[in-house]
């Protein structure tokens, strides 16, 4: 059987994100793990924050910290963010660490050794009134691309163009502010990309036909416009240091590797940390080298949204290729497009949006991570409001899913008393139903397998929606009346139904979902998955099952709530 090795792009360290890096990387991530572990798969779900590079530097200034208590303080802050979202990480580490540190140079040697790494003497922005060279985020200008004016000296954050600093038209310097800036030549290293273009190709024309289009199309087009070498080394004091044993001179200057280039390291360096906390029974080695050889071979699946798809499909995938060396490279790459806030940008560096913190203030992780992933920016960008919002979680959460539970349970308990009640002999009601269940359940496994969120969510609430159909058609309030027996199988197949969605929500809704399992005391309940032939029977929960009545299991938002939301967070965009 496969091992399945899954990773999200690496939050940078910089501030607690919004809900739209949520939804474009950690969460179907999550969803995913999540669903393949039930499924009896080996996974291992890595995640780390990406510390180096000029926005943890910023944000430590910004902070009044060193670059190192910052990113330790701002570690611990967005894990504890992403516990708050149930993220059920394998193991969520730090980019600098010494394993990652380790790795990443020996990286580098290999990439030497095999002559695809260079020293070049480079004309770089130098500030005056900083006293320092400017790499990357340090300067801010005009994209030469699309005329955006908060461009950054790395990437354009508007469109997605990975830029250098001297591209910038109008630059200024993003610690002083200083538009009195000059260009002076200092050696960096560079790795040689344009060599390894041809095998890059190749490569991505052996994987692309199974991404999807998104990923393809993005790595297409960066192929097409040619791999460029490119600096892989940065002026700062903060960073993974070049290995003084190949490289004394530029050791002795200071200089770092870019943040680019030691961030996907870090999917290996953080499996090592997993690895190192418990070496007797984990083996972080098996995962990434030679892993596709052997019993188990790894599939790898990475998770990301579309500005980071070139270094996933293109970058990273050139230095494996060029360290020459078997390191495992990614199979299936799931690219998200954004998630905009009224069609407006949601933006870590403008502060615009809902962050994950304020977020978790507001409701339970339930509640978002069902609504993010059944509106998942998968084909298209797709826009959060606070009237979508509050109105799915009405619909879905708490009329089809939570009023559902909550009905049937109270029903049955003021009826028929604290255990699943006895009588009744299935009919075509039933029957019907199970085939329509069996149905809805097989199409959420293969978009789940197909990584469809949204269609995933659609065949979810699909199953949920057949729960409230059966009921409205068997009417068990009025059915007691006349039948008794009638009644109590009704309520038992509902409340078998209950437990049913227990088992297939919990990728979605893991804390609701635990809340309806525990409803039921069964003896043995140790189901992770329904098989077809328990789908179709109903019959997991016996009569006679003692059972509780679970507090509401959705709230439902108030107009009051939504004006609320609408003040606190902006109601429009910009
Ligand atoms: N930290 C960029 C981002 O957060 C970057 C991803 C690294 S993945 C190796 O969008
Ligand atoms: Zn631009």
């Amino acid at each position: 059987m496969a091992r399945h090795l899954i990773t999200s792009a690496l939050p940078y360290i910089n501030g607690i994100k919004h809900l739209g890096n949520m939804v474009g990387s950690m969460l179907p991530a999550d969803v995913y793990s999540r669903y393949l572990r039930q499924r009896g798969h080996d996974v291992l779900y890595i995640c780390a924050t990406d510390e180096h590079g000029t926005p943890a530097e910023l944000a430590a200034k910004e902070a009044g910290l060193s670059v190192a208590a910052f990113c330790a303080q701002a570690h611990d802050a967005q894990k504890a963010v992403y516990d708050g979202f149930a993220l059920a990480f394998d193991y969520f580490g730090r980019s600098s660490s010494q394993q990652n540190v380790e790795i990443t140079q020996h990286f580098a040697r290999r990439l030497n050794e095999n002559g695809f790494i260079e020293e070049r003497a480079i004309r770089q922005v130098y500030s005056p009134t900083d006293g320092r060279f400017l790499p990357d985020r340090y300067v801010e200008g005009t994209c030469p691309h699309c005329g955006y004016d908060k461009a950054r000296g790395d990437q354009c954050e508007n469109c997605t163009r990975v830029l250098d600093p001297t591209d910038l038209i109008n630059p200024r310097s993003a610690i002083s502010g200083s538009t009195d800036l000059e260009v002076r030549e200092t050696k960096h290293l560079f790795l040689l990309q344009s060599k390894l273009q041809h095998e890059v190709e190749e490569w991505v024309a052996r994987h692309e036909a199974e991404w999807p289009q998104l990923a393809s199309s993005i790595a297409r087009k960066w192929l097409t416009e040619g791999l460029h070498d490119r600096a892989i080394t940065r002026d700062l004091d903060w960073g993974v240091p070049v290995p003084a044993d190949t490289w004394p001179e530029l050791a002795a200057e200071g200089k770092v590797f870019y943040v680019w280039f030691d961030a996907p390291i870090e999917y290996i360096g953080a499996t090592k940390e997993w690895a190192d906390e418990d070496p007797s029974t984990r083996d972080w080695k098996s995962w990434w080298y030679e892993a596709d050889k052997g019993e188990n071979p790894v599939r790898y699946t990475e998770f990301m949204a579309k500005d980071n798809v070139p270094f996933h499909t293109v970058m990273f995938p050139a230095t494996e290729l060029g360290v020459r060396e078997p390191w495992k490279k990614v199979d299936y790459v799931k690219a998200f497009n954004w998630l905009t806030y009224y069609g407006g940008k949601f933006s870590t560096s403008q502060k615009r949006g809902v962050f994950t913190d304020q977020a978790l203030e507001i409701l339970p992780a339930d509640y978002w991570r069902y609504f993010l992933i059944a509106n998942a920016p998968e084909s298209d960008d797709s826009s959060f409001t606070w009237e979508h919002f509050t109105a799915t979680v009405n619909k879905d959460l708490a009329d089809t899913l939570g009023n559902f539970v909550n009905r049937v349970l109270s029903f049955s308990r003021k009826r028929f008393g604290d255990d699943v009640p006895e009588g009744g002999t299935p009919g075509e009601a039933e029957a019907k139903l199970g085939e329509e269940i069996a149905r809805l359940l097989a199409e959420y496994e293969t978009q789940m397998e197909a990584l469809q969120f949204r269609k995933a969510a659609a065949a979810l609430r699909a199953l949920w929606s057949a729960g409230n159909s059966y009921l409205e058609e068997k009417a068990p309030w009025l059915e007691i009346k006349t039948d008794k027996d009638g009644a109590a199988l009704t309520l038992r197949t509902a409340m078998n139904l209950i437990h049913l969605y227990s088992v297939v929500s919990e990728p979605f809704i893991p804390a609701t979902s635990a809340a309806m399992r525990q409803a039921f005391s069964l003896a043995d309940d140790t189901a992770t998955w329904v098989t077809e032939a328990e789908a179709k029977a109903l019959t997991a929960v016996p009569a006679g099952t003692p059972f509780t009545v679970p507090p509401v299991l959705f709230a439902k938002l108030t107009d009051e709530d939504l004006e609320t939301y609408k003040e606190r967070f902006g109601g429009t965009a910009e």
